[in-house]
C-alpha cells in the first residue's frame, strides 16, 4: 500500500522489469534529481559530458560505477549499461526521466537500484510512476487505471478495451457526455444569477432529449461493466462435485494438456489445482477442486473444505456429476452447496450408458443448464464452452468501436450519475424549481467528472495505484 504521506517530489525510482533472470532489466528514475543522480553513478564510454548536460531522447552506452568510500575513491564497475535520458515534460511521469538498462541478473538491478537510492532517490510506492502521470495531468484517471488493465491483459480481447481507454477514447466519449451536460446547465445557472439579463435557454422539450440521450449512453456505459470486468480480471470457474465423477478429467481437456492426475481412485485431487486459459478470447482461470465424499480423514476434510472456498470465490460452478450411475449422496451434498450459484450441470461419462436421472437432477437445481459431455472422448466440450461464454457474454463479446468500462469504480460512478440524471429528468416533467434541475444536473456532472479522475481522494486514489507493481 502507498503509505499516505509521500513526498511528490521525491526524485524516484525503482526496478522497472520483472524480477528475475533477463537479458536486460531497467532501473527507472523520476524526478528533479534524476539527472544529478546520473551524474554520480554513470561513467559515458565514448563521451565525457555528464547525464545533465545530455539532450533528451538521446541514449547514451558506458557503465554504472560506485565511488567507493575509501581514502582513493576507487571507482568500481557495477555493469555495462545503456542509458536513456528524457527530459520533463515529454516523458511517462513528467518529470525528468531517467532508465538504466542493465544486465537483467538481480544482483545487478539490485545494487544499481541501491546506488540510486545512496546518491539521493527514494524507493518508489507501487504505480507511483503512473499516478505522477495522473497528478502531473499528463493521463487521467481512465488511462491510469488501464495501464494496469494493458499489463494485466492476458488475451486480445481483453487488451483491446484496455488499448482504448489509455489511448483516451472512453474519456473522450466522458468528456462529450458532461459537455452535454454543461450545455444545458451553464444557461440556466445564468438565469438564476443573471434574473435581469436575457439569456437564451434551452426549451424545456430539448432539455429533455439531451437529458435523455446522455442518459442512454451512461447505462449502455453501466451495462458493459460486467462484461468489461470480466474481461478484465478474467473468469473464474470452478469445477466441483463427488468424487471419481471425471473433474480433473475435464480440467485436462479443457486445457489440452495432462495438467492433473487422473485415476479411478476417489480422493485422487486433494489440493485446489489452478490454471489460466483462453476461452475464445475471454482469460478463465479454472480450477479443479477434491470431490466431496463422506470422509473421517483429517487430509480429505481439508480439502473439501478448501473445495467450497474455491467454489465460493468463482464467478461460474461447473458442477460436474457421472451421467454413468445413479445420483449419490455426496452430490446431493454438492447441490446443496451450490444453491443459487451461477451454475452448469456437467454430466460427463456421456460415452457410457446414461443411468443419472435427469429429472431428478433437475428438481434440484431447476434454473441450471444441463451439459452432456465426455472428457475422455473429448465430446461436447465446444459446446460446454460456447455456452459459458454465452452465460456472460450476449452476442459479440466486443463490438466495434464499443465503449467499455472495466472497474466497480466506474460503474458506482457512473450508476449514480445515471441517477443523477433520471432525477433531473424528475424536475423538468414535474414543471420543478430550475434550481433544483441545476442540482442534479450538477450532480451528475460530479459523478462523471469523478470517473476521469476530478475530485477524488487520497484514499481512493492511493487504493487504485496500490494495486500496480513497483516500478509502474
Ligand atoms: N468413460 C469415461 N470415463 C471417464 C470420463 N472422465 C473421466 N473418466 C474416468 O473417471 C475416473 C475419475 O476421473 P478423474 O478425472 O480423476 O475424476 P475426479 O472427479 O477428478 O476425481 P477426484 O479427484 O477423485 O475427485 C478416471 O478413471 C477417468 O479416466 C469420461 O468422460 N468417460
Ligand atoms: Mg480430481
Amino acid at each position: 500500500m502507498i503509505a499516505t504521506k509521500i513526498n511528490p517530489t521525491d526524485t524516484i525510482a525503482a526496478i522497472s522489469t520483472p524480477l528475475g533472470q533477463g537479458g536486460i532489466g531497467i532501473v527507472r528514475l523520476s524526478g528533479n534529481k534524476a539527472f544529478k543522480i546520473g551524474d554520480k553513478i554513470f561513467k559515458g564510454k565514448h563521451r565525457q559530458k555528464k547525464i545533465s548536460q545530455l539532450p533528451s531522447f538521446s541514449v547514451h552506452y558506458g557503465h554504472v560505477i560506485s565511488n567507493s568510500k575509501s581514502k582513493n575513491q576507487i571507482q568500481e564497475i557495477i555493469d555495462e549499461v545503456i542509458v536513456t535520458v528524457m527530459r520533463a515534460p515529454l516523458t511517462y511521469t513528467k518529470e525528468d526521466v531517467l532508465e538504466i538498462n542493465c544486465h537483467g541478473g538481480i544482483v545487478t538491478l539490485r545494487k544499481i537500484l541501491e546506488l540510486c537510492i545512496e546518491s539521493g532517490a527514494r524507493l518508489a510506492q507501487p504505480g507511483e510512476f503512473t499516478q505522477r502521470a495522473f497528478q502531473n495531468g499528463r493521463i487521467d484517471l481512465i488511462q491510469a487505471e488501464s495501464v494496469l488493465n494493458v499489463i494485466n491483459a492476458k488475451t486480445d480481447l481483453a487488451l483491446e478495451p484496455a488499448m482504448h481507454q489509455l489511448q483516451g477514447k472512453l474519456s473522450n466519449h466522458i468528456k462529450n457526455l458532461m459537455a452535454k451536460l454543461v450545455e444545458i446547465v451553464a444557461p440556466l445557472e445564468a438565469s438564476i444569477d443573471f434574473p435581469d439579463d436575457t439569456i437564451q435557454l434551452m426549451t424545456k422539450k430539448n432539455i429533455v432529449k439531451n437529458l435523455d440521450s446522455v442518459s442512454a449512453d451512461i447505462r449502455k456505459l453501466v451495462d458493459s461493466a460486467d462484461k468489461g470486468i470480466i474481461l478484465a480480471n478474467g473468469l473464474s470457474i470452478a469445477l466441483v462435485g463427488a468424487a471419481n465423477v471425471g473433474k480433473s478429467s475435464i480440467m485436462n481437456a479443457l486445457l489440452e494438456y495432462e495438467r492433473v492426475i487422473v485415476t479411478n481412485i476417489s480422493g485422487t485431487t486433494r489440493d485446489v489445482v489452478e490454471e489460466v486459459l483462453n476461452m475464445r478470447g475471454v482469460a478463465v482461470k479454472i480450477s479443479d477442486t477434491a470431490g466431496i465424499m463422506d470422509s473421517s480423514c483429517v487430509i480429505t476434510q481439508e480439502s473439501m473444505s478448501r473445495s467450497l472456498a474455491c467454489l465460493e470465490r468463482s464467478d461460474l460452478v461447473l458442477w460436474v456429476i457421472d451421467g454413468s450411475r445413479k445420483i449419490q449422496k455426496a452430490d446431493l451434498e454438492v447441490a446443496k452447496k451450490i444453491y443459487g450459484r451461477k451454475a452448469i450441470i456437467v454430466v460427463n461419462k456421456n460415452d457410457l450408458n446414461l443411468k443419472v436421472d435427469l429429472t431428478q437432477i433437475k428438481k434440484n437445481m431447476p434454473n441450471a443448464v444441463i451439459i452432456k459431455i465426455s472428457a475422455l472422448k473429448k465430446q461436447g466440450l465446444d459446446f460446454l464452452e460456447k455456452t459459458i461464454i454465452k452465460m456472460f457474454f450476449k452476442g459479440q463479446i466486443v463490438a466495434k468501436d464499443e465503449f467499455i468500462i472495466s472497474n466497480i469504480r466506474q460503474k458506482e460512478a457512473l450508476e449514480n450519475c445515471y441517477k443523477s440524471i433520471q432525477a433531473a429528468l424528475g424536475v423538468v416533467t414535474k414543471k420543478g424549481y430550475d434550481e433544483c434541475l441545476v442540482f442534479e444536473i450538477r450532480q451528475a456532472l460530479d459523478f462523471l467528472g469523478q470517473v476521469v479522475g476530478e475530485n477524488i481522494t487520497e484514499d481512493i486514489l492511493s487504493n487504485i495505484f496500490s494495486r500496480f507493481c513497483i516500478g509502474k
